[in-house]
Formats: structure tokens, sequence, C-alpha cells
């Protein structure tokens, strides 16, 4: 993670990325923050009508974070004139409800489509031109290989850049900005505009070329494998050097991609540097390039991408797939932590959260179409949310350090052991309890939690659905008990006590338990 937010001379620092031991960290308003967050559904944020009831629904479930489109159709109805009406009123709103805001930039692309481009983009297909597929014909995406289509989507961010720092660079509302939504490109693996073509054969540029030698060692394996059978040339055509297919038409179009969103992201760094990622769609296994969104930010090109993108700050995965831990491993890095923009929203989600934090110790998570529940107070990413707020200056304390961890349980994984100094937590699903009430159900939901050590005694566990036990991390060292247990809530970052929890609350001095459906802090 690189320094994104530059420290201004101001009163406060603008938002920023550090680091902190061996994950990312985001500052907002001078302190540590999380995103305890959810994305609206891709039209909500176009009318300010629509947005009132659902302000209401973020607060009762304790998000501290929505995650909202700017259309560029609407803030540049026509060219070089600007209507910041969606914008100003998601601001108000915001803050009317002490809700931060990320920033989803409607831009050149939307899911690979180009649907969100002004009308006088759409219909000057000349000057704003179009990727082809392998036969020649014009999609409705905007070809990456045209200094009119970046001038056209830099000069909008821009605008919304300076607009964005005009009016709230004192309240600091919008926390970070994603650059475009889910890059990629179908149905052919790569563009075939002409100049797409005409780049297709020119040479590996040399700054790739470079990257890819001095980060040999940590290539994505289906790159580095390409790179080696093809005699590991420092120098070459796309074709020569990573060979001729499918494979390679994705790599190159990735450059091509993130070059352009890396562009987009440093023009406007350079008016209001708030935090930028770009965001992926998932590939699904054995679907070839072409038949997914190919060219995005995903594991298998990731180093393509960072590469090309200095300018951006993370790279971050959409989970609408069911491998959750999978995808996590292969986006938590040295140079990347883990922001999670978009995720499936059903009640798993909040044992996902604190997996996420916990083990990856992500910056944040965020439901997509957050506002579709009727029901929020009941919303089970609620619970998790409101146990997460209380937590959140410890776990920010602790991110990046070994005295954080957290575990995901499910019926088929319905164990893990996670060891902190001299003691090893065995951590396992409320339903191996025999006599707990579910445990003959044929489905178990997710189950989930984490562990900050606070001292080398005390531990703050908190999660749902999860029952812990504990050893000695060497027995032959001696034998490890319970002293006392408490339940309890932070307030305002102090330890408020509630129950003493003993007797049948901890199987008589034998676990640490969360019933399935219950969240709490002990
Ligand atoms: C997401 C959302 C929204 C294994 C889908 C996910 C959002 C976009 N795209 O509702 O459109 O704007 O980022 C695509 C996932 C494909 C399904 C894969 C099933």
């Amino acid at each position: 993670v690189v320094l994104a937010g530059a420290v201004t001379a101001g009163a406060q620092s603008l938002p920023s990325l550090q680091r902190q031991g061996s994950a990312g960290h985001l500052m907002v308003n001078g302190k540590p923050f999380l995103v305890l967050g959810g994305e609206l559904g891709n039209s909500s944020a176009s009318s300010a009508d629509y947005m009132r009831p659902i302000w209401k629904k973020l607060r009762a479930m304790h998000c501290n974070t929505v995650l909202a489109p700017v259309y560029w159709e609407l803030i540049e109805p026509v060219q070089g004139k600007f209507d910041f009406t969606t914008v100003d009123s998601l601001l108000a709103g915001a803050r009317r409800h002490s809700i931060k805001i990320v920033f989803l930039w409607f831009g050149s692309w939307k899911n690979s489509m180009s649907c969100y481009v002004p009308a006088w983009v759409k219909k000057d297909y000349k000057t704003y031109p179009r990727a082809y597929d392998e036969r020649g014909l014009a999609q409705e995406i905007l070809t990456p290989f045209s200094a009119d289509n970046l001038r056209a989507d830099v000069d909008a961010f821009r605008a919304l850049m300076k607009h964005i720092r005009e009016h709230d660079e004192k309240y600091q509302t919008v926390i970070m900005i994603q650059v475009e939504n889910e890059i990629g490109i179908l149905p052919s693996a790569r563009d075939y505009h002409p100049q797409a073509t005409k780049a297709f054969h020119q040479p590996v540029p040399t700054a790739l070329m470079q990257y890819l030698q001095q980060h040999k060692k940590s290539l994505a394996p289906a790159l580095a494998e390409a790179w080696r059978k093809n005699g590991s040339r420092t120098s070459g055509t796309w074709e020569e050097v990573f060979g001729k297919g499918l494979a390679t038409d994705e790599m190159f179009i990735a450059w091509h991609f993130a070059l352009f969103a890396n562009q987009v992201a440093l023009e406007g760094k350079k008016v209001y540097p708030l935090p930028m990622f770009v965001n992926a769609a998932l590939n699904r296994p054995n679907v070839k390039p072409g038949g997914y969104p190919s060219g995005g930010p995903l594991p298998h090109i990731i180093d393509i991408w960072k590469a090309a993108t200095p300018a951006i700050d993370l790279l971050s995965p959409d989970f609408y797939n069911p491998d959750f831990i999978h995808w996590n491993d292969l986006y938590t890095r040295p140079d990347n932590a883990l922001f999670i923009p978009e995720i499936r929203f059903e009640p798993s989600v909040s044992a996902k959260v604190f997996y996420a934090l916990g083990h990856y110790q992500a910056i944040g998570f965020s439901p997509f179409s957050i506002e579709s529940t009727d029901t929020p107070e009941n919303e089970p990413i609620g619970k998790s949310y409101q146990v997460l707020t209380q937590l959140m200056p410890l776990l920010c304390q602790h991110q990046g350090k070994p005295t954080l961890d957290g575990v995901l349980l499910d019926k088929r994984s319905d164990a893990d052991t996670l060891t902190f100094g001299n003691y090893t937590f065995i951590v396992k699903h409320d339903y191996t309890l025999g006599w707990s009430p579910g445990a003959k159900e044929e489905n178990w939901p997710q189950a989930g939690g984490l562990i900050i050590q606070t001292a080398p005694n005390e531990f703050i566990v908190a999660g749902t659905g999860i029952v812990v036990s504990f050893v000695s991390a060497q027995p032959s060292k001696g034998r490890t008990g319970i002293l006392s247990i408490e339940e309890g809530g932070y307030r305002e970052g102090h330890w408020n006590p509630g129950r003493t929890m003993n007797g049948d609350q901890s199987h008589q001095g034998r676990h640490l338990r969360f019933p399935v459906g219950e969240y709490g802090i002990q």
C-alpha cells in the first residue's frame, strides 16, 4: 500500500491509506477507520426522493459508510457543463446521518459496458470510438485506445474531484473513490479496434518488462508460467513474450485498461488526492478469457495491473461467487490491502465480515444493494456492524499485528485453531455442540468471529455462532483454563462489562460461546 492521500497543510490530513505492520490502514479525520459499509443498487442514488428512506435503513444497520455511484451521464449531460445535483444531495444526506461516502465513478465503464457515458459520447462514436470484437463489430464499450476517450473521462472526473474538494474538504464526508466499475471486455478477450491491433503487435512496454523482472518471485503463477514457457524473454511482442492465445490477449488488454484507469486516477488525485481503488468482477473457474469480463484487476493478471497503476491504491474483489477464502487469499498481499466493495447481500455476510476484518485485516466490507432490505433492524449484518463499531478503535490498533485474527466456519469446515502467544484457541461451529438447538439441521449457517489479544493472558472475542475452548500452545509447559469471562461492550473506547459468564454460559468453565443468531463481545 502506498501513501495515497498527501498530508495537507490544513488543520486535518485528508483521508489516506497507510501501512501498519503487514496490513493497510485507512485514516479518516485523522483517526484510523474501518468501512462498515453498504453499496447502493445501481440506480438508487440518481433520485433524492428515492434515497430519502434509505439513509434511515443504513443507520438501522449501523453502516458508517455508503458506497454510492456518481453517474457520468447525469453530471455532464452537455459536454463541459456540469450538474452536481445528485452529488450534492448525497453529500447532504450523508452528513445529516453521520455516514461517510465512497463514490463509485460510473465513467467510461460499468461492468464492461459503457452504458453510463453521456449521450454526447454515445452518439458521437467517431470522436469516441468503441472497442471491436474479433469480427470487427463495434461493442457498446469505449475502446481504451483513444486519446479522446481518455480525455473526456479525465475531464469529467477532474470536475467531479474538484467539486468534491470544494464542497467537502472541510468535512471529509467522501473518504475514497472507486475508479470505473468492474472494467473488462466481452465477448472477445481483447479489443480488435485497429489501434488496439496495432498496439498488440508492438513490443511489450519496457515498464511492464522491468516490473516483471523485478517481481519475478511473486508473480501470479499463470503469468509466470506463460513467460517461462516462452523463454523468459526480456523483450518482444506480446505473443513473443507470453505466447499466442486468449490468455495473452487478456494480458494485453489488462495493461491498456489499467493504464487508462491509472491516468484517470492520477489526474483526479492531482485535483483532490483521495485514496482510489478499482474493483473486479471475479471470473469463474474454467471459463476462458472473453467468456467473462476480461482484463480487469483479476488475480491471474494482477501484476500487470500493479505495474500500470501506481496512482491506484487498491485492487478489490466483488463477491458473487462462493469461494470467499480462495479469492481473499489472492487479494491480500504486501502491495494490496483487502477491501471488499461488493458482496452479495445474504445472511452469511454477518459471519464473513468478522473473518474479513479479523483474518485478512480488511479495511472495509460492503454488501451490494444494501437498501433492498425491508427489515433493516433485523438484518444480521447490522448486528455484526453494531459489534464491530464498538471494536473499531481496538481493531485498528491491532491491524497488521499478530494479536488479531479471525475464523469462518460452516458444516464442512467446522473448526479452526488460532495461536496467540502461550495459548491455542480451538474455535468450533456452535452446532458442533450436540445440544445446540440447530445442531440437527441439514444446513448450518456460516459462523464467524475474531480474536484480539489485549494482554498476554487477556483476549477479546467477538462473533456469532462460535464456541471457543483454550489449550496451552506448548502442553508440556502447563495447562490452561479460563480465569473469567465477561460479556459486554465498548462505550467510547471503554469496556463496559455486562454479565460474568460462568456456569451453563461457559459450560461450567469449559468454553466461551456465541450461539447461532447471537452477536456479541466477550
Ligand atoms: C455487480 C453488481 C452490480 C457467479 C451485480 C456483479 C454492480 C456490479 N456486478 O448486481 O451490477 O454495479 O459491480 C457481476 C457478477 C456476475 C455474477 C457471477 C455469478
